[in-house]
């Protein structure tokens, strides 16, 4: 198979012990997947360094994150090269490859007999989904944030995200503007809930915890046949942050009616039974621990994440689609449509939310 980039991929894979014949595989709108059809398999990737511009950063936490995991599995009797991300090294012990052309490389063993979904097909998929992020939080919950680097500065903040679309908007790099006023106002109007969870953290009522920071149901890997939740993957965002983050941007994507760039708005809804199933999960291994305010907040941080990651997508739009990966033309635009379209239900549905939340209390 042909790459069209400036390396070749058996001179990449050849800087790890493992793998041949690989191809593009995966949903991820960050990084470049691919898998490698030995036996066993393993997933190669190409670190966005657009992105993650401290690639040495992102590992060094991936590393240490899925080492302590590996030592709470094995404490509780599971067994550790399934139930977390194992980084494959290369030839020369390192835990990533930087090629001479800057582009970095790592290498994961592949989890078999696992499927990740873009849509649950059924709602136990996501009380699955909510025991494996709340399960993986858990297991966090002693790690020492301090050895924590911030991958991303600002990644849930909010208000600074609304901050980046009007700076995106000032800029206006690709002069398409004046084509989403509709979205912008949207975006302008629901800013008044963007500090919500932010300034619930600067008085103290939310704590800083270890939290994942990307809990789409495609970064969970799932039971062929049980549906049951094996692994949590994509830990490039793993950092300090709030609980609300998690499950406030989990259900954003997972109790959707829709894959996330549905552009028949009609169809996008809410999903209270997958919220209710979500819900089931995570607050099944985390209900104990929460404060009142982070409870209180827990239905909005739907909302707010999925505004977030609507005026994300927007400014990258705006911006001439510099950030996450698009294959259609105006497709950050659908996307942040999507999303706006879910904000306004999940708005509709917050008094339903929290009555099923207090239900897993
Ligand atoms: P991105 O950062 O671009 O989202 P991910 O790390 O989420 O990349 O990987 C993209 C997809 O590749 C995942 O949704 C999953 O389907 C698959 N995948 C990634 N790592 C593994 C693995 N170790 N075993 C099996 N499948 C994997
Ligand atoms: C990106 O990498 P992926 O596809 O799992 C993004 C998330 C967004 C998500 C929207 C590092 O996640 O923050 O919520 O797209 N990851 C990064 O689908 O920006
Ligand atoms: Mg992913």
């Amino acid at each position: 198979m042909e790459y069209n980039k400036d390396f070749s991929i058996q001179d990449i894979l050849s800087q790890f012990k493992k793998g041949t014949n690989t191809e593009v595989y995966g949903n991820g709108h960050i990084n470049d997947t691919y898998l490698c059809e030995t036996s066993p398999k393993f997933i190669l990737q190409r670190i966005n360094t657009n992105v993650f511009k401290n690639p040495d950063a992102v590992m060094e936490n991936i590393y240490n994150v899925t080492n302590h995991i590996r030592d709470k599995i094995k404490e509780a009797g599971g067994d550790p090269d399934r139930e977390t991300m194992v980084i494959v090294p290369t030839r020369k012990g390192d835990i990533y490859y930087r090629h001479e052309n800057g582009e970095c490389f790592r290498m994961y063993t592949y989890v078999e007999n696992t499927i990740s979904y873009d849509v649950a097909e059924r709602p136990e998929i996501l009380m699955y989904a909510g025991h494996a992020f709340g399960k993986f939080q858990r297991m966090l919950s002693d790690f020492p944030a301090e050895k924590l680097h911030e991958t991303i500065a600002d990644f849930h903040n909010t208000p600074v995200r609304v901050a980046q679309l009007r700076e995106a908007m000032e800029k206006n790099l690709s002069g398409r503007l004046a084509s989403v006023w509709n979205e912008v106002e949207f975006a302008l109007d629901y800013s008044k809930y963007a500090p919500e969870i932010t300034a619930a953290m600067e008085k103290g009522d939310v704590p800083l915890r270890v939290t994942h920071n990307d809990t789409k149901l495609n970064n969970v890997l799932f039971d062929i046949k049980t549906d049951e939740d094996v692994c949590v993957i994509d830990l490039d965002t793993v950092m300090p942050g709030s609980v609300l983050y998690d499950f406030g941007d989990a259900l954003r994507f997972g109790a959707s009616s829709c894959e996330e760039d549905e552009t028949d708005t009609e169809k996008i809804y809410f999903d209270l039974e997958k919220f209710e199933a979500f819900s089931k999960g995570f607050l099944g291994e985390l209900g104990q621990c929460l404060t009142e305010k982070e409870i209180e907040l827990l239905p909005l941080s739907a909302l707010i994440m999925t505004y977030e990651c609507g005026i994300r997508f927007l400014a990258d739009h705006i911006n001439g689609d510099t950030y996450f990966k698009i294959h259609r033309e105006n497709h950050n635009l659908d996307r942040a449509r999507n999303q706006f379209a879910l904000a306004r239900d999940i708005e509709k549905k917050l008094p339903e939310m929290a009555e099923i939340v207090k239900k897993y209390l």
